[in-house]
């Protein structure tokens, strides 16, 4: 249930263009304020990219995303909801990161997570950096949620399946990071649904992997052969359970989200992005992460613009369940 609706500036009294950038203008909260605010979601930056296998910059994404945001609107046209009435949402500022060392940015970040609004209620959505960061957010949700056993669900959108076993020697990278947490026990990759991947791949058994665990894939081209049927019936079986969403904005094609750092053609448009995640209204979702926007290779802001869009249509996804009394 919220506990009190989001309290934003007006903006016919400031202008959006006006103040410092919060995430889409929510009040920013301190995570070191044992008074904190018992808000619904906690939306706070992980400012790093030392795991990425091509393209660095992703540590300058949610300051990216924070500025883009400012033009986010409160009320969702298609799911008729006020987001900002029916959540308390704030801006819990950036993790501490660690540059050099992904495993201790992991800790560091997770520890972070944790101290935000209250334990037993607030949920936590970061915003990367690299994929890497997901796996603090997921250990995080994890712990203040629980989940039954075998881990939580997950919905996840990407163009890679990101379960590669280790990197340059490396196990902590943004290209194992479902790997990592399905061996933690922290998502159970038989209720695991990602969508947007596409080739080329580095070789055909890249997605074994996920396949032999029993994780659901929806590839971009299956997706336009054969519609959302495997989709649909993914969200049936999981019903209320409590699911993780993360993000990585690779999933959409590159023309509308050039500024990302492994950048694959063939991707998902903005509409086909948006009438999935518009069609997962009622998922009953616990934490989120949104990832892997690189802004000094953005052109207009496209890509911090849409990322900041993505995270208004994910929380109206929860705005939604509230609206119908069920959170
Ligand atoms: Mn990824």
């Amino acid at each position: 249930m919220a506990t009190r609706r989001t309290v934003t500036a007006e903006t016919r009294v400031q202008p959006r263009f006006c103040g410092i950038s919060t995430f889409c203008r929510y009040p920013q909260i301190c995570h070191v304020d044992p008074e904190n605010e018992p808000v619904d979601w906690a939306i706070y930056g992980v400012p790093f990219d030392g795991a990425v296998t091509y393209r660095p910059g992703t540590r300058f994404g949610p300051r990216a995303i924070r500025d883009a945001s400012q033009y986010v609107k409160p009320y969702h046209l298609e799911h008729a909801v006020m987001v900002t009435e029916l959540l308390s949402l704030a801006d819990a500022g950036d993790a501490p990161v660690a540059p050099y060392s992904c495993e201790k940015n992991t800790e560091l970040a997770c520890e972070y997570a944790l101290k935000l609004g209250d334990p037993a209620h607030t949920k936590l959505f970061a915003v990367g950096g690299d994929h890497s960061i997901a796996l603090a957010n997921i250990r995080a949700t994890h712990k203040r949620f629980g989940a039954p056993a075998g881990g939580m669900a997950m919905i996840h959108f990407d163009a890679h399946i990101d379960t590669v076993d280790e990197i340059w020697g490396e196990k902590f990278n943004h290209g194992s990071v479902f790997r990592r947490a399905i061996e933690e026990g922290l998502i159970d990759p038989k209720r695991m649904l990602t969508i947007g991947l596409r080739g080329p791949i580095n070789k055909a058994d890249d997605f074994q992997y996920a396949l032999d665990h029993g994780v659901t894939i929806v590839t971009c081209d299956q997706l336009r052969r054969e519609g959302t049927k495997r989709i649909d019936d993914f969200l049936k079986r999981l019903g209320d359970d409590p699911a993780y969403m993360t993000f990585d904005i690779d999933s959409f094609d590159p023309t509308f989200a050039p500024g990302t750092g492994t950048p694959c053609p063939g991707g998902l448009t903005i509409q086909e992005g948006f009438a999935l995640l518009r069609s997962m209204a009622g998922v009953h979702l616990v934490g989120a992460d949104l990832v892997e926007v690189l802004p000094d290779l953005d052109h207009a802001g496209v890509t911090a613009l849409l990322a900041s869009h993505v995270m208004f249509e994910i929380l109206a996804l929860d705005a939604v369940r509230v609206s119908k009394g069920v959170n």
